[in-house]
C-alpha cells in the first residue's frame, strides 16, 4: 500500500526547496501549516511580524494548492487552532491517516525540544532533515570549531569564501582584499537623499490577516498600519532586485550610518524575507556579486554584503547550534537590570534612543548599528539582563528567530558569551553616536559634555562601565588602551562618573 506522509512547514520554512518537501509525492501526501497563538506570544511579538508571516503563510499555501499539492491549513481563529504547535499537530493528525511526519529542523532550541517528544505523543515515526537552506550544515561548523580557542568570523568566512567561490578571482579574493570593513564606515552626509523601499499593494488575504491580528495581538508593543511589505517570494525577489540596483551601489560606504527618520538608508531591508525563506542565500550573494562584475557595484559594497550573509549570518547560526541550550544562560558581565520603560516607548531624553524605538515600533525593523551601538550599547553599558534584551530583540524585529537575534544579542551586543562571538565588548561614548548620526544635534543631552545632569549618559556611563567591570576585563588585551586612560583618572572625576551614572539610572529606570 502506498504510504501517506504528512509534512511540517513552519512560518519561517516557506521555501519550495525546503528538505521536508522533498520527495513530495502529491499524490499521497498532505502538507501541514498551523497558526498557533502562542508561537505568537511566547515573546510579545511585534503585530506587524504576526501580519507579514501569516499572510506570508497564507500565500505559500495558496501556492502549493494551485501546484496540486493537498494542504492541510490551519487557521488561528479556527476550532483546530490549539493553541500550541503540539497540540494543534495532534488533532490534525488524530482526524487524518498518516504513516509518518517529515519536518525540517527547527530555527529554535525551544521548536527542536517540542519536536523531539511529538514521535511518542503522536505514535507516528517523526523524521526530521537538516534545514539545506543555510551554506554551513550544523555538523561542518562544528567540525570548523572543533580545537579553537577563539571562533573567529573573519577566519571562517574566508573558508567559506573559497568553499562557494564567492567573489573569488583566480583562487585569490576578489579586488585582491578579503574584507574591505574599514571603507565602509562613512559617517551620513546633510542633504543626501536614500533609497524608498518598493510598496507592494495589499490583497484581500493580507487584509484579512491584518484584521485578525488587530484582533488577537493589539496588546503588543508595534504598529501594524501602514503595511506594505512583500508577502510572496516573487514580490520579495522584486524588493531584492530594488535594493541590487538603487541599494547596494552605497551599501558600503554608509553601512554604519544613522539618520534621524531614515530607518533604512541603503541597507537591503531583506532579512525578514530571507529568514523567513522567501529568499534564498546563494542566490542573494550572487545577485550582488553580479552587480560588481557588471560595474553595478563597486567591490566595498559587494564585499561587505556578501561578508554580512555568508560571514556573519552563517557564522552566527553555528555559534548558536553549537552552544545551545547553554548559551541561553550566559550572563559573563553578571548583569541584572531590568529594561528601562524607553525600549517600550516611555519618555526618555536621549534622542538615540527615542529615535531607534520609535523606528522599530513603526517598522519591526531597525538597521544593524542601531541595534549593536544604540539600544546594544545601551544595554551593556547599564547592564541590563540578557534574558530581558533578548526577549525583547526577539520580540521586537520583524526577523528576529532565536537562532540569529540571541547570539547577536548576548555575544556581539551585550557581551554576555564572555567573548565567544567577539573579542571585546563594543562599548562606545556618545562621540561614537555622534559621528555617525544626526541624533545628538536634536538631543535634551549635551554630547560633548562629560559629566553634570546635561551631559551625554553615554559618556559617563562608558566609564562607569568600565570601572564597574574591571575585574572581568581589565586584563582583555584589546581594551588595554581604555583602561590604561580610566588608571589615569584621579578619585574625584571617579566619583563625578559613578554619581552620574547611578542618577542617570535611578531616574531612566525608575519605573520597570
Ligand atoms: P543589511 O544591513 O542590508 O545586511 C544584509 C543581510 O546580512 C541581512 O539581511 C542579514 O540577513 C545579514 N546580516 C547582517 N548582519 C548580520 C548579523 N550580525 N547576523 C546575522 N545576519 C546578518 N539579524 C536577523 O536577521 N535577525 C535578528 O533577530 C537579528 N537580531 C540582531 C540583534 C542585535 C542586538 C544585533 C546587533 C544584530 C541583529 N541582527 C539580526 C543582525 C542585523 O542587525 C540584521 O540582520 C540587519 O539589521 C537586517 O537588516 P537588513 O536586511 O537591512 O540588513
Ligand atoms: C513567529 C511565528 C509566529 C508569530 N506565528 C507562527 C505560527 O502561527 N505558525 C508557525 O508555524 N510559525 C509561526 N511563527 C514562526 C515560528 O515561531 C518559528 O517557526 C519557530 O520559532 C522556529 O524558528
Ligand atoms: Fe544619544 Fe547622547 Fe547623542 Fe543624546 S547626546 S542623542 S543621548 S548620544
Amino acid at each position: 500500500m502506498t504510504q501517506s506522509t504528512l509534512r511540517l512547514v513552519l512560518g519561517d520554512q516557506l521555501s519550495r526547496n525546503l528538505s521536508a518537501l522533498d520527495d513530495l509525492d502529491v499524490n499521497h501526501d498532505t502538507v501541514v501549516m498551523m497558526e498557533v497563538a502562542d508561537e505568537g506570544r511566547y515573546v510579545p511579538h511585534h503585530p506587524k511580524k504576526i501580519v507579514f508571516l501569516l499572510s506570508a503563510m497564507r500565500h505559500f499555501a495558496a501556492e502549493l494548492e494551485a501546484d496540486g499539492v493537498r494542504v492541510t491549513y490551519v487557521r488561528l481563529d479556527s476550532k483546530q487552532s490549539k493553541g500550541s504547535l503540539t497540540d494543534t499537530l495532534k488533532a490534525v493528525i488524530d482526524t487524518g491517516k498518516f504513516d509518518s511526519l517529515v519536518v525540517t529542523e527547527p530555527g529554535e532550541y525551544r521548536v527542536l525540544e517540542m519536536m523531539r517528544g511529538w514521535s511518542e505523543a503522536f505514535g507516528l515515526p517523526v523524521e526530521m532533515r537538516d534545514d539545506t537552506r543555510f551554506f554551513c550544515s550544523k555538523e561542518a561548523f562544528a567540525e570548523w570549531a572543533d580545537g579553537r580557542k577563539q571562533l573567529t568570523m573573519e577566519y571562517f568566512y574566508r573558508e567559506w569564501r573559497k568553499k562557494t567561490g564567492l567573489l573569488m578571482a583566480g583562487g585569490k579574493p576578489a579586488g585582491n582584499q578579503w574584507n574591505f570593513d574599514k571603507e565602509n564606515r562613512k559617517p551620513p552626509k546633510s542633504g543626501m537623499t536614500y533609497r524608498a523601499l518598493p510598496d507592494f499593494k495589499r490583497d484581500a488575504i493580507t487584509n484579512d490577516v491584518i484584521k485578525l491580528v488587530g484582533a488577537h495581538f493589539d496588546d503588543h508593543f508595534g504598529d501594524i498600519e501602514p503595511f506594505n511589505w512583500a508577502v510572496t517570494s516573487a514580490d520579495a525577489e522584486r524588493a531584492l532586485d530594488h535594493f541590487i540596483e538603487h541599494g547596494l551601489p552605497s551599501f558600503g560606504d554608509y553601512q554604519d550610518a544613522m539618520v534621524t527618520g531614515e530607518p533604512f538608508m541603503f541597507h537591503s531591508v531583506i532579512s525578514h524575507y530571507l529568514n523567513a525563506g522567501l529568499l534564498d542565500a546563494r542566490a542573494i550573494c550572487d545577485r550582488a556579486e553580479a552587480a560588481w562584475r557588471d560595474e553595478k557595484a563597486p567591490i566595498n559594497a559587494a564585499e561587505g554584503f556578501v561578508r554580512q550573509i555568508l560571514g556573519w549570518r552563517e557564522f552566527i547560526r553555528g555559534v548558536y547550534w553549537l552552544k545551545m541550550p547553554d548559551y541561553a544562560q550566559l550572563n559573563a558581565l553578571e548583569a541584572g537590570r531590568p529594561l528601562p520603560p524607553s525600549y517600550w516607548g516611555g519618555e526618555t531624553k536621549m534622542n538615540c534612543i527615542k529615535e531607534v524605538v520609535r523606528q522599530t515600533r513603526e517598522n519591526a525593523y531597525s538597521h544593524h548599528i542601531q541595534r549593536l551601538m544604540v539600544t546594544g550599547n545601551f544595554a551593556l553599558l547599564t547592564g541590563i539582563a540578557p534574558q530581558a534584551i533578548h526577549e525583547w530583540y526577539l520580540a521586537v524585529y520583524a526577523d528576529a528567530y532565536e537562532w540569529v537575534e540571541m547570539p547577536n544579542t548576548l555575544g556581539m551586543a551585550i557581551f554576555a558569551d564572555g567573548g565567544i562571538v567577539g573579542t571585546k565588548p563594543y562599548a562606545a561614548s556618545g562621540a561614537y553616536i555622534n559621528k555617525m548620526s544626526n541624533f545628538c544635534a536634536d538631543c535634551a543631552y549635551n554630547v560633548r559634555k562629560k559629566e553634570g545632569e546635561d551631559a551625554c549618559p553615554f559618556n559617563y556611563l562608558y566609564w562607569y562601565f568600565m570601572h564597574e567591570q574591571r575585574e572581568r576585563l581589565g586584563g582583555n588585551r584589546r581594551l588595554a588602551f581604555p583602561y590604561r586612560t580610566l588608571a589615569k583618572f584621579d578619585q574625584a572625576k571617579i566619583d563625578q562618573i559613578v554619581a552620574d551614572s547611578e542618577r542617570f539610572l535611578a531616574q531612566e529606570f525608575a519605573d520597570s
